[in-house]
């Protein structure tokens, strides 16, 4: 992570602006100070909250507003996966990249924790301009695991004017120091699962599911008597029998993978 911080911030330098991605289930843990820390002064900046598909839309977005009342950088909220804004972002980058050099292009990068869904936009902005969309050349890699992008990597997203993305790997803070910060970034897959106790972060995530009145998973992994628990152990039990699974740690994996596909309903951490 320290060598991808010295790489981008070489490439920043060669950047006109910066689009940081975080998650919309965590607007505020998925910030990444370090990071921002980078970003020359003045620097053209723009956040975009992404997986809003997973969230209740209206409480996210008045914490996110909350989030930004006072720094008064744009934002907007997005889903690659319902195409919610895409055509709004691109409409950004029109309006504010206008390269110096007409030969030379607009460029941009997108940065961000892990896993948060920059490489997935980065492709959903590829696959709006015809002309790119239908090259050969393939997109930028994803994937549903955390540090999938290993390098810094250039992309044309548009034809004219000419604009590319540098895509770059997700940069996780070195220390956290809110245990609870790092519980909500294992749940939303920002960090490799073993880092933090599975138990731990399932528990939380039972909590955050009864708290929300989200009760999908009664019926879907056929609790006795079909109630709620928040007995964590008597829930992956229930996983562990529902899905014919011979391992406690296959039902951890089972529960995160539903809870983090948004299969338990939508919730907000932050
Ligand atoms: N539900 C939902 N999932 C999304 C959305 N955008 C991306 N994803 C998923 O999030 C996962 C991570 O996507 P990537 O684009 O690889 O994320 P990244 O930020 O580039 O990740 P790293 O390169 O590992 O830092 C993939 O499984 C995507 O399909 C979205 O809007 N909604
Ligand atoms: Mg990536």
């Amino acid at each position: 992570m320290r060598k991808a911080m010295r790489t981008l911030e070489k490439t920043l330098k060669q950047t006109d602006i910066f689009i940081e991605v975080r998650d919309a289930r965590i607007p505020k843990s998925s910030e990444n100070a370090e990071l921002l820390a980078l970003l020359p002064p003045g620097m053209k900046r723009l956040v975009v909250y992404n997986k809003i598909d997973l969230v209740p839309e209206k409480l996210a977005l008045l914490e996110i507003k909350k989030l930004h009342d006072e720094t008064k950088v744009p934002y907007f909220h997005l889903s690659t996966k319902k195409n919610v804004n895409i055509n709004k972002l691109l409409g950004f980058i029109q309006e504010k990249a206008n390269p110096q050099f007409k030969t030379v292009g607009a460029w941009l990068m997108v940065g961000g924790v892990p896993n948060v869904g920059k490489s997935t936009i980065i492709n959903s902005l590829r696959s709006k301009e015809t002309e790119i969309g239908h090259t050969k050349k393939s997109g930028a890699k994803t994937g549903g695991v955390p540090c999938i992008t290993k390098s810094v990597t250039g992309f044309k997203i548009k034809m004219d004017p000419p604009t590319y993305v540098h895509d770059t790997p997700g940069i996780i803070i070195p220390k956290i120091e809110d245990p609870l910060v790092g519980v909500k970034l294992s749940l939303c897959n920002c960090i490799r699962d073993g880092i933090i106790e599975p138990e731990i972060v399932c528990d939380y995530a039972l909590y955050i599911l009864n708290k929300h009145r989200q009760f999908a998973y009664v019926k879907r992994y056929n609790l006795p008597g079909n109630l709620p628990t928040d007995e964590i152990h008597d829930l992956l039990f229930a996983v562990q029998k529902r899905m014919g699974l011979q391992e406690k740690a296959s039902a951890y994996e089972n529960f995160l993978t539903d809870f983090r596909d948004g299969r338990l309903g939508k919730v907000f951490l932050d």
